[in-house]
């Protein structure tokens, strides 16, 4: 049986998201959002209380955790599988002592130096992502001799780091951080080069969804979803581990479509 990637439901607790504008700030709209996404097949919940979409300025601690404390109680409590979106050790260990599965840092443990030691030892699992600078400054970081190896290289670099720090290798996956100083060519030659992410040998994330390199597909963040859901498979095929969709309807579908596709005659 062809086993699909884990779908990763976004559910972005802040006021300017690009791509959802923040209309789930509201504790109870923002749980109804997760129910409609569990109920649409999502795998786990992404939540997210700091805005890392381009230019965006960091918020401090004490407000991250605090839009994000009454989700992630209330979907942990729902028996929801609960990925804690955030650079910042004390956010993610609130998020471990309420019982996040995943810690998902997009800067990969660069942001904060006791990210690493605050998951080490806990029964959570790592998501490293590749990332180079925070949003206000990252589209002038991106220059590289050849992206996909120079991403492949500095995410082994922060794996090793991790590790060094006690977080064990079974509890660690990658992402290579599409649009995190990064352009649209090169987001492009990552996805045609993700074998090379894969063989890497740790499970990988790919967050494609709504970004602004599919914006030839819509205009809009919400008119990309076709084109998102068509990374997904694309994704599939080319084993990585997990997507990080905001409408994961047509995700769910599109990757139903493909293990139909893989099992026929199976
Ligand atoms: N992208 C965003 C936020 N978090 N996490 C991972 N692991 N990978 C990503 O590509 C990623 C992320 C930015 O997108 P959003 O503002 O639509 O949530």
């Amino acid at each position: 049986m062809a086993k699909r990637p884990l779908v990763f439901g976004v559910l972005n607790v802040t006021p300017d998201s690009f791509s959802d504008g923040g209309s789930w700030e509201k504790p109870e709209v923002a749980l109804e959002h997760a129910r409609a996404m569990m109920a649409a097949g999502a795998d786990v919940i992404d939540v997210g209380g700091e805005s890392t979409r381009p230019g965006a300025e960091r918020i401090d601690s004490a407000t991250e955790r605090r839009r994000i404390e009454p989700i992630v109680r209330s979907l942990v409590e729902d028996g929801v599988i609960v990925s804690l979106d955030t650079m910042r050790s004390d956010t993610a260990r609130l998020g471990i002592d309420l019982g996040v599965t995943y810690i998902n840092d997009v800067s990969g443990g660069l942001a904060d130096e006791g990210m690493f030691t605050a998951v080490a030892g806990t029964d959570c699992t790592y998501i490293a992502m590749h990332w180079r600078g925070e949003s206000d400054i990252m589209d002038g970081l991106a220059t590289y001799d050849n992206v996909t190896a120079d991403v492949v290289t500095e995410l082994l670099v922060r794996i090793d780091a991790a590790q060094a720090a006690g977080i064990d290798s079974t509890r660690l996956w990658v992402d290579p951080g599409l649009g995190f100083a990064k352009t649209a060519e090169h987001n492009w030659q990552i996805l045609r080069e993700i074998d090379q992410v894969v063989a890497l040998g740790f499970p990988v994330l790919l967050g494609a969804s709504r970004k602004k390199f599919l914006a030839p597909y819509g205009e809009s963040p919400e008119e990309r979803d076709e084109a998102t859901a068509t990374i997904s498979v694309l994704a599939a095929d080319a084993g990585v581990s997990a997507v990080r969709v905001h409408n994961v309807e047509a995700t769910v579908a599109a990757l139903s479509v493909w293990e139909n596709w893989k099992d026929a005659g199976a």
